[in-house]
């Protein structure tokens, strides 16, 4: 019994661990919830049911785009934040990336209003990704079908219980981000993400909550899957469009800030301006807004959120739950 005991685990542990690496184990938290149905090519079925074949072309060579979007309860109901621009930009990153939908922008955001009302859900994550489909094999995606399916399913705090009140760890990449002129970063494609991986794992790695990406000049761009901001002497200032994702988050945040009397810039920063920040926060979909509160083991302001980051996050909870009239136009009951 003992010896089989010790075998297993040494099987295990040579199996893991090789030359001295070792790999990222998936946390049970990390484990998704899953809901009814998913949304396929103009119809739903079951969740456990939705499958493609192992040749599909998105598969092998990474050109999908997609979307995340959520869907927020509120007093008066459920409602999905923004998802007219969240549609457009599905949309750009198919044209982009020379991917013709076969649907209208109207069918897509019908579909994904139908898809969380199907599942029943009141507060959701919304994943609609248009795939290249089984077909010829090789690079060039020819003639192989245009795919679309749309998944939802709850989602809680991005960066872990507690992100959103007391803030994160983050840590510079030894990645760094992409070059303009290698991936066109205003369409939001999936084999793009592989860079995110390899940040996210070694910032995992090392004990931190996330990564923060230098563009290939040196200038801070964004996290993983967040756009970055950090605040100075009172001005709000976040990385230009360059190598980083046209974030919806992000521009929500900078129309706000600017309703708040807050002074906003879009102009590059170095790595040395975040560890001199009063504030620095995350933006995204996923991640919402959240605090870092520790950036390269320098604490971040005061090591708390700070209050031009605690300002905009209240204002967009607000919004999201459908408690501010003034931003009625931003969501979509459903
Ligand atoms: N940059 C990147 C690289 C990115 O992936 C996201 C969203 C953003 C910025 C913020 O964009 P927006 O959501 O429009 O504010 N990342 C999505 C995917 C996260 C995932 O792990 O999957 C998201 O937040 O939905």
């Amino acid at each position: 019994m003992y010896s089989l005991t010790a075998l297993s685990l040494l099987l295990y542990t040579l199996g893991n661990r090789k030359a001295g690496q070792t790999y990222v184990k998936f946390q049970v938290d990390d484990a998704m919830t899953e809901a009814q149905k998913i949304w396929m090519d103009g119809k739903f079925v079951d969740w456990s049911e939705a499958k493609i074949h192992v040749l599909t072309h998105s598969l092998h060579y990474g050109l999908a785009v997609f979307e995340g979007i959520r869907c927020y309860a509120g007093p008066s109901g459920s409602a999905i934040f923004r998802l007219r621009e969240h549609v457009n930009r599905l949309f750009d990153s198919a044209h982009i990336m020379l991917v013709a939908i076969p649907y209208t922008k109207e069918t897509v955001c019908e579909a994904i209003i139908e898809t969380v009302k199907v599942n029943s859900l009141d507060s959701c994550y919304i994943r609609p990704l248009v795939y290249i489909g089984y077909g010829a094999m090789g690079v060039h995606p020819g003639e192989n079908p245009i795919r679309l399916a749309i998944a939802a399913w709850p989602w809680g705090p991005y960066l872990g219980e507690g992100a959103l009140t007391h803030g994160i760890r983050a840590k510079v990449s030894s990645y760094a981000r992409h070059h303009v002129n290698v991936s066109m970063t205003r369409a939001k494609v999936a084999g793009y993400y592989v860079n995110s991986i390899l940040a996210k794992m070694e910032s995992k790695q090392g004990g931190y909550d996330e990564a923060i990406l230098l563009d290939p000049e040196g200038y801070v761009a964004e996290g993983t899957g967040e756009n970055i901001f950090i605040v100075r002497n009172g001005v709000l200032q976040t990385t230009p469009l360059t190598s980083i994702l046209e974030g919806i988050t992000r521009n929500s945040i900078i129309q706000l800030a600017r309703e708040c009397d807050i002074p906003v810039v879009e102009e590059r920063f170095t790595r040395d301006a975040m560890y001199i920040a009063d504030e620095i926060f995350l933006t995204g979909t996923a991640a919402e807004i959240t605090p870092v509160r520790e950036i390269d083991n320098r604490q971040v302001g005061s090591g708390k959120p700070g209050p031009i980051t605690q300002t905009l996050q209240t204002a967009f909870f607000r919004i999201v739950r459908g408690e501010d009239p003034a931003h009625a136009n931003w969501i979509t009951p459903i």
